[in-house]
């Protein structure tokens, strides 16, 4: 091999860069639900904006439906650079970033209005930061929604109803904790396995928001659900650092503003399922408990809050529940 035969190859190559031949990065995003939900519409929103923005050079490859394992499990690739990007919710988010724990608290957020105020705020957007020292780009809060409980045994109209359910909850302990005031035995479980201990009884019920109810047919194995809202569920774009520290100031940029739109479209959705899922659900055959005492599951909880206020403190609860 003469040199000059070496240098032709790289010569082409770099007349190939330099004429805007740009190379083109797949980059590979996960989430628990399948693509017709909103983490499927969030996520492709968000896809196109970034092909649209960086002119093709970097795309995305979709593994939906829980395709490279649970929450945590695609939370913990993100943060090895093993998965470029995960849309997930904040369920099992706290075992890595401890601060975000305290969104997940049971009744702490009035109504959707409410949580995304909150989110898009200061407060929201400090979570965001805290992320970053922990291995991970968060890019924009996207959202899971308002969880309602489902269970196969008995309509809950009240936290008296919920006693004694042996619930599936995501591996979260603010959750835990505070459902464990309603009585409720709860059983963490990854997302990836709860159609099934749903299908053979190991859980008698879970609790989601409408659009994963709907997404995931828990209707085909869950009679009852009842519309408690008690927690709501934020969801977040997550960036692996592998990839947030190669892309220029400019690139970042389009990928933090194609955060907020995947972050937006699936906000819609989430309204969208919550106007007309629940009518869906009725007529797959799910009994359907609209006017939940909401009152009394609030009261159940009471005692918890003693013990969230310690971990988080008083003043950064009512920080949150003084948002309007
Ligand atoms: O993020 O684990 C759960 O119940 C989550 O809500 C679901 O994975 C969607």
């Amino acid at each position: 091999m003469t040199l000059s035969s070496l240098f032709k190859p790289l010569a082409v190559a770099a007349l190939m860069t330099a004429m805007g031949a740009q190379a083109q990065t797949t980059l590979r995003i996960g989430y628990a639900v399948a693509t017709n939900s909103h983490y499927g519409v969030g996520s492709t929103v968000f896809c196109e904006e970034i092909e649209k923005g960086t002119q093709g050079r970097y795309k995305c490859q979709h593994f939906p439906s829980s395709a490279l394992g649970g929450e945590r499990e695609m939370i913990e690739s993100v943060q090895l650079g093993t998965l470029d990007l995960v849309n997930t919710s904040t369920g099992p988010l706290g075992n890595f970033v401890p601060e975000v724990k305290i969104v997940d608290i049971p009744f702490l957020f009035r109504d959707y209005d409410h949580a995304r105020k909150v989110m898009d705020g200061p407060i929201g957007q400090d979570l965001l930061k805290n992320m970053q020292a922990k291995g991970l780009i968060g890019l924009a809060w996207a959202e899971n929604g308002f969880r309602h409980m489902t269970n196969s045994k008995r309509p809950i109209r009240s936290a008296e109803d919920a006693k004694g359910l042996k619930m599936r909850t995501m591996e979260n302990k603010v959750h835990m904790d505070g459902y464990k005031t309603f009585g409720i035995l709860p059983t963490p479980m990854p997302f990836p396995e709860l159609f099934t201990a749903l299908q053979q009884g190991t859980v008698d019920g879970q609790e989601n928001p409408i659009p994963v109810i709907l997404a995931s047919k828990f209707s085909q194995v869950q009679k009852h659900l009842s519309l408690t809202g008690h927690v709501y569920s934020p969801a977040v774009i997550i960036l692996s650092p592998a990839v947030w520290n190669k892309l220029s100031a400019a690139d970042k940029n389009v990928f933090l503003e194609a955060g907020k739109k995947g972050a937006a479209a699936q906000r819609k959705r989430v309204n969208d399922d919550e106007n007309n899922g629940i009518a869906q659900l009725e007529k797959d055959g799910m009994q359907v408990i609209r006017q939940v005492n909401g009152e009394s599951f609030r009261r159940a909880v009471t005692p918890a809050y003693q013990e969230y206020a310690k971990e988080f403190t008083a003043a950064k609860i009512a920080a949150i529940q003084a948002v309007r």
